[in-house]
């Protein structure tokens, strides 16, 4: 009902549409409309009433909602079904709950926080109310496992350049890092059920800091971590953000699933590198191997030359990649 009621009110921005039509049209009571428009006022609507005018819509709530997300989006099926939390432990968790029960692909789950938050191996990942966006996309690709790398190359390149189109530079630390000024500003978590040669889904986490304070991290990742708002000065609309990136990766995911192709993806990863051209240490069941970073493959495999001249063609998951020189 009170989204219903929003709806109406949207549909009718900058005019005054009055209880009685709405009660008409949704055929519930006046008392009613009145309890859900100060549900909404709650929320953070911003809602003028004058009597014998009726309500009005003002501003709405930088909320992740499928109200405020839609209509921005531009999407055939990825973000076409969003489930929103204003709190639950972790996207992904819940991601892979509704991809078990159902055949569906491109429903994506958002939450305002996280209070289980995870990274690669378990690690923790922090996600602040309101402050950030945290969330998983649920994907079907009919593509062998082996490549279910691509498309974290794939997410990395949709959330690059959705932040380049709201103004905002940044870099790609391969394979699932996205950097400003040397510290991480999101991290892409994906993750996969299948069997050997056969996939059942595949998840794909997206944690953003976009308006977190410095205070909001904890001491021990305030050197490599960072927002938007604290690299910019100025806080962004998430939903703005979260529509860029859904636009974005439809667009680069039908050409891996439909003509087999991640020469965009690949171009814009290549471009946004942080690593090509530099010195990393390249880790592997905690052996760490300096090494110069030399290009990404069509497939997106890190091309690294270790010291003693050998070349190699990393596989994201297999290996841990850092700078030797301050970048994450
Ligand atoms: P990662 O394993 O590469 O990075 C995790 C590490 O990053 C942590 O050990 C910590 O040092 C640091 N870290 C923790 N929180 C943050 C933060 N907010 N910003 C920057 N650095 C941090 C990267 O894993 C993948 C993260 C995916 C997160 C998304 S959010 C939506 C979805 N749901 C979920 O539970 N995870 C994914």
């Amino acid at each position: 009902m009170k989204k219903d009621i929003l709806k109406i009110l949207k549909d009718n921005k900058d005019v005054y549409v009055s209880g009685q039509k709405i009660s008409k049209i949704l055929n519930v009571s006046r008392t009613a409309i009145w309890k859900h428009m100060n549900g909404l006022k709650e929320e953070g609507y911003k809602i003028e009433s004058v009597s014998r005018k009726g309500y009005k819509l003002i501003a709405s709530p930088d909320l992740l909602t499928p109200e405020e997300i839609l209509p921005l989006i531009k999407t055939k099926n990825i973000g076409r079904s969003i489930v929103h939390f204003h709190s639950i432990k972790s996207t992904n968790m819940k991601a892979k709950e509704l991809a078990s029960n159902s055949k569906d692909e491109g429903e994506v789950v958002i939450s305002e926080e996280q209070t289980m938050g995870r990274g690669r191996l378990g690690r923790k990942w922090i996600s602040p109310k309101g402050k950030g966006i945290w969330m998983s996309i649920i994907l079907r690709p009919q593509i062998n496992p082996i490549n279910v790398p691509k498309v974290t190359q794939i997410v990395a390149a949709a959330v690059t350049k959705a932040f380049g189109e709201i103004g905002v530079k940044n870099y790609i630390k391969w394979p699932n890092d996205i950097i400003i000024n040397n510290k991480k500003v999101c991290g892409i978590l994906t993750e996969m059920s299948g069997e050997l040669n056969r996939i059942n889904y595949v998840v794909v986490g997206i944690g953003i800091n976009a308006n977190i304070e410095k205070n909001d991290f904890p001491s021990e990742i305030t050197d490599i971590a960072t927002s938007i708002k604290i690299e910019t000065g100025k806080g962004i609309q998430r939903k703005e953000l979260v529509a860029h990136i859904l636009n974005n990766f439809e667009k680069l995911y039908d050409d891996l699933v439909d003509h087999n192709n991640i020469d965009e993806s690949i171009k814009i990863c290549k471009d946004a590198s942080i690593l090509i051209g530099k010195r990393i240490k390249v880790i592997r069941n905690n052996k760490k191997v300096d090494a110069q970073a030399l290009d990404l493959t069509k497939e997106g495999k890190l091309v690294v030359r270790y010291d003693d001249g050998e070349i190699e063609e990393l596989i994201s998951g297999e290996v841990s990649v850092r700078g030797l020189y301050g970048y994450v």
